[in-house]
């Protein structure tokens, strides 16, 4: 599968993060993507779309934020990463505050996400990466493209970061997608962790289907999102569908949320599937619990590659590093997505 890389999306290189009430090297590591894309090979660099996809579903002041955090960090003293550390509460007035530390929790809802000089560079590139894998399907007739996104995005709202994410990558290329008349667009979203973001981006929108499965955020981060009742707010009630997950799931534990999940993306008439793939479902992952096997990458591609639709897969999590290409590379083989399908 064509593959889409940018050499600056490996600059942003946090030193640690606030891990389960500890500090810890930081996980989404440039090796990741390194070891990717060793693994799948040879990656083509991303066109510039400009800002204008980031901002259809950014706010702008989130966007200016991530410009300048690290810089504002530093000129008020602070040394290393730039990180939140007070959050406003639910029901807190929205004040509008210049101070970094807090402009750093307006814009944040974790403490595991520091932004370093290079975040938004990488971020920025990252998104490009995803806008340029959706070019790819849109206008260069390939059935299927890989956006080699790192940072990922999924756990990024319109107006806040967290969980190694800071732009929405597949949320940017849902809806650049959608205003090319391209839908109707449909999200899968098969990261271990639950995809906040894109959930909160599309929650009222009727005609923009997001569907997870995830470990239980009863058990696993990030416990406040992606809840089985949680099915959309106002005209989007309904085009919102969460599939969580015990602990441990395995490929044949996994079948009957993928069978769900796949009926729904039919039902809906999709016509471009995004999906967020995360290969943190791995048995082997530091920092998830459910037990996927290298070929089981392969088998869920094959099964995603028999909706016969067209497909921008996006990258999200994954952390076991000396695994990640070889899974990833299960995930993209050919064997599972050219079987039997033409674009017409
Ligand atoms: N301070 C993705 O897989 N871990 N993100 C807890 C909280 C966060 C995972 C840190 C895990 C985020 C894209
Ligand atoms: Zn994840």
């Amino acid at each position: 599968m064509i593959t889409i890389f940018d050499p600056r999306q490996l600059s942003h290189a946090p030193l640690r993060e606030l891990h389960n009430g500890g500090w810890t090297d930081y996980n989404e590591t440039p090796d990741r993507a390194a070891t990717i894309l060793a693994a799948v090979g040879p990656a083509i660099p991303p066109r510039d779309h400009g800002m204008g996809p980031l901002a259809a579903v950014h706010d702008a002041a989130y966007l200016e934020f991530l410009q300048v955090a690290h810089r504002d960090w530093i000129a008020a003293g602070r040394a290393g990463d730039a990180i939140g550390y007070t959050w406003p509460v639910v029901g807190r007035r929205n004040l509008d505050l210049t101070r970094i530390d807090a402009r750093l929790g307006r814009y944040s809802y974790d403490a595991g996400t520091p932004i370093t000089a290079d975040s938004w560079t990488a971020a920025y590139w990252s998104a490009q990466t995803a806008l340029t894998a959706l070019d790819m399907v849109a206008q260069d007739r390939q059935r299927a493209a890989f956006a080699l996104c790192r940072p990922p995005g999924h756990h990024a709202g319109a107006d806040y970061l967290g969980g190694y994410c800071f732009i929405n990558n597949a949320a940017v290329v849902a809806a650049e997608a959608r205003r090319r008349g391209l839908g109707p667009v449909a999200i899968l979203d098969v990261d271990y962790h639950h995809g906040n973001g894109t959930q909160d981006i599309f929650a009222a929108d009727p005609d923009m289907l997001f569907v997870s499965i995830h470990a239980d955020p009863a058990t696993d981060y990030p416990f406040y999102w992606g809840h089985a009742d949680e099915c959309g707010t106002g005209a989007g009630i309904g085009t919102t569908l969460n599939l969580p997950l015990p602990r441990g799931a395995d490929w044949a534990g996994y079948q009957p949320a993928l069978d769900r999940a796949l009926a729904a993306i039919a039902a809906f008439g999709t016509r471009l599937l995004i999906v967020s793939f995360g290969a943190d479902t791995f048995a082997g992952d530091p920092i998830s619990h459910f037990a996927f096997e290298r070929d089981d990458f392969t088998r869920l591609a094959a099964r995603l590659a028999a909706m016969n639709v067209s497909s921008v897969v996006v990258m999200e999590g994954g952390y076991a590093t000396a695994e990640l290409g070889d899974n990833v590379a299960a995930f993209l083989s050919d064997g599972a997505w050219k079987c039997g399908m033409e674009i017409e």
